[in-house]
């Protein structure tokens, strides 16, 4: 009897104070980089995982955030995530496809009619699968989360449809996809790193860009462009990444945290994009820029037609249309 509660006593003492040395070692801090400023949509959205983990794990996991392109930009993050110098990235998919291939099949413009179809589209099967590829190439993906569908400015002249595009030059993401879009309807496409967008625009190496509001207003470009045409013209899905290297270290129920908390910042990233998109325009007006609203969106798809036919070859028309026609 004394012998049983002496080692009851002994146990407890073991295990209390392997819990707190437990405690206390695993608080690991981790580093996540974007390229917009905290109060953008991926500011929102990395508050928001942060809070989650933070909560899920008790303490022992916390975020710090990097954002404005303080760990490079969007390529150099992903880089970095393959190699373990960034443990958590938000990045649009501009450059990802350069990593995964068959991700740049949701860069092809027109593709999603609206948000709903976007998101049940990469919630589905087909998005879930296309995450299932990145741990081929190097990567973790937690969860897609978003940019929002994409807009041209420029220094030029207003655009109201596809043939007053002709002839501007237009920076791109480092993304083929859009290069060939934007080049199949008679535009220079430039691509460009993010970082050197601004300035670019206000030097004038380019004449317009295209993003979404959010990042439109984020990134002050009313500073530097007069025209805004809401061309919408293609959605920007965005991932939330995390190096192989973190995520190789953790116990399933940890990857199950960071899974729960990526999806809550894509929750509220997808919020606040709508947000910015639903009353960023009458901000961007104040700023001075000129809005065209009313594009002939269907002067675009037309003039793309030569361009889905070279998608169609590459990706193939099926897997195309499934997403096209996904929830019909
Ligand atoms: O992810 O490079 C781009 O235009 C992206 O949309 C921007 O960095 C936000």
């Amino acid at each position: 009897m004394r012998y049983s509660s002496y080692l009851k006593a002994g146990l407890l003492g073991a295990v209390l104070t392997t819990a707190s040395v437990v405690g206390v070692q695993a608080q690991t801090s981790l580093k996540l980089g974007y390229s917009l400023a905290p109060t953008s949509h991926y500011g929102v959205g990395a508050t928001a995982m942060a809070e989650e983990l933070e909560r899920l794990s008790d303490g022992a996991f916390t975020i710090e955030q990097f954002p404005a392109n303080a760990l490079g930009g969007e390529r150099e993050m992903v880089e970095g995530a393959q190699i373990g110098t960034v443990d958590l990235v938000i990045t649009s998919t501009g450059p990802v496809g350069n990593f995964v291939p068959d991700t740049l099949i949701t860069d092809i413009p027109f593709l999603f009619r609206d948000y709903e179809h976007a998101h049940a589209v990469l919630d589905g099967p087909i998005g879930q699968n296309l995450l299932a590829q990145f741990p081929d190439h190097g990567l973790v993906a937690l969860a897609w989360g978003e940019n929002g569908f994409r807009n041209l400015t420029n220094s030029v002249r207003p655009i109201h449809n596809a043939e007053d595009t002709r002839g501007l030059k237009v920076r791109t993401m480092e993304n083929q996809v859009h290069m060939q879009a934007f080049e199949g309807i008679g535009v220079l496409p430039t691509p460009m790193a993010f970082p050197e967008l601004f300035t670019a625009l206000q030097q004038g190496t380019v004449d317009g860009q295209e993003n979404p509001i959010g990042v439109i207003l984020s990134a002050n470009f009313s500073q530097v462009q007069d025209h805004l045409s809401l061309t919408q013209h293609v959605y920007s899905p965005a991932l939330i990444l995390m190096s192989p290297m973190v995520w190789g270290g953790l116990s399933e129920e940890q990857q199950g945290w960071f899974e729960e908390a990526a999806a809550a910042g894509a929750q509220a990233m997808r919020a606040k994009v709508r947000e910015d998109a639903e009353n960023g325009v009458a901000t961007l007006r104040e700023e001075g820029m000129q809005v065209v609203e009313d594009v002939d969106r269907a002067s675009f798809e037309e003039a793309l037609q030569p361009v889905f036919e070279r998608f169609a070859e590459r990706f193939g028309q099926e897997r195309i249309d499934e997403i096209r026609n996904y929830g019909n």
